[in-house]
């Protein structure tokens, strides 16, 4: 029996987990009650939204995940069926360690460790809420020996040159290389971690944007045997986000493939995502199937869930709070105590001040 409990959710046989069943676990560990829960129910109150109205109370934003903490039961987790699934292809040989930047090899920080930050992740297709230490499962639990392999990416919309592209001819469309970056979470955690992969300016050079093209469109991969998905329905799956032309185009965002050496860990966004340190984590789409060129400003999915926690643009900014996460301050996981000062625009104001009037949210 620990042993069904323990399986990623797409090895878990239909009639062992229904919707109508998770759904009520859901409810049944929403009693497990922690004060971060007393919060969230308190902006609830006041947020009135139709998101929470549509979740019956249970809305659950990205992150605050101490609502949905469940006491970590006996023993850690397996490795279950992983090892009797064929493994996924692998990467094509000599991609994985890249070069690392000359420009962006240092930090104010010390890197976090692999372990660290393979365990802490925000996957909501995988898990509702992040699964770190202290959790039955971790993401990376749940989300091992996942068939992200072969993997095709459909580029779209205004451009002259629409394509797809499969994963390999993605890691081979530009050199690779490794870059260190601040990350932070709207969840007011961050960590510092070496990604790898290019430009995604190269990508979108590639299919050569028209001129009306004005936005970026992501949108991730959707598994509806997921238990992540299967436990928020009212979520409207999958996962999407955007960004301003010269937002993607800005020689920060990364089209990502890799870290810590090695080609993307599933709970990492296997295989293929954006990183844009300035912004929210959230705003870092993963394992994404769709890029879509557009006129008009896309809409994304934790804004359409609950606009007023997460604009658009989700500039890291101390000076504007989340309702839920004052935004001053910062810790570096796995140390609490580690506690820092946010940076305006994750400290990348140099290569992003310009692009913003200081208006956007
Ligand atoms: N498809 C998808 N992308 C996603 C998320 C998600 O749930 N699904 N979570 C976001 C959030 S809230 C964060 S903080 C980062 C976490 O990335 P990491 O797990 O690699 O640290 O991924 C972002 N991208
Ligand atoms: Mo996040």
């Amino acid at each position: 029996m620990a042993n069904l409990i323990i399986r990623p959710g797409w090895w878990i046989p239909e009639r062992l987990a229904t919707p109508e069943s998770l759904y009520q676990n859901y409810h049944a560990r929403r009693r497990t009650r922690t004060e971060d829960s007393e919060s969230r129910r308190a902006f609830m109150r006041k947020a009135g939204s139709a998101a929470a109205a549509l979740a019956g109370g249970g809305f659950l934003g990205c992150g605050g995940p101490q609502a949905e903490a469940q006491p970590r039961s006996s023993g850690a987790p397996q490795a279950s069926d992983s090892a009797a699934r064929p493994a996924p292809p692998e990467p094509a040989p000599g991609l994985y360690p890249a070069e690392r930047s000359s420009r962006f090899n240092q930090l104010d920080r010390p890197l976090t460790a692999e372990a660290v930050a393979g365990t802490h992740n925000n996957f909501y297709e995988f898990a509702n809420g992040q699964q770190g230490p202290g959790f039955q499962r971790t993401v990376a639990d749940l989300a091992k020996g996942y068939p992200f392999r072969p993997w095709q990416v459909e580029i779209a919309g205004l451009c002259e040159k629409p394509q797809t592209l499969s994963i390999d001819e993605i890691e081979k469309l530009a050199p690779l290389e490794e870059r260190l970056y601040r990350f932070r979470c709207v969840e007011a955690w961050a960590m510092a971690v070496p990604w790898t992969g290019y430009r995604l300016a190269r990508l979108l050079e590639a299919v050569q944007p028209k001129p009306e093209a004005r936005y970026v469109r992501f949108v991730s991969w959707l598994d509806r045997q997921l238990l992540g998905v299967k436990s928020a329905p009212w979520y409207p799956w999958p996962y999407y986000e955007g960004l301003r032309m010269d937002e993607a185009m800005n020689e920060l965002t990364l089209l990502c493939t890799g870290i810590y050496g090695h080609a993307l860990a599933p709970q990492h966004g296997a295989p293929v995502r954006v990183i844009v340190p300035w912004k929210y984590g959230y705003k870092s789409a993963k394992s994404i199937v769709r890029i879509e060129l557009t006129e008009t400003q896309p809409r994304t999915f934790w804004n359409d869930l609950q606009p007023t926690e997460y604009g658009f643009y989700s500039n890291v900014n101390p000076n504007v709070p989340h309702p839920r996460w004052s935004q001053a301050f910062e810790w570096m996981i796995p140390d609490k105590s580690d506690r820092r000062p946010t940076l305006l625009y994750n400290g990348y104001g140099d290569a992003v001040a310009s692009l913003y009037n200081g208006t956007e949210v």
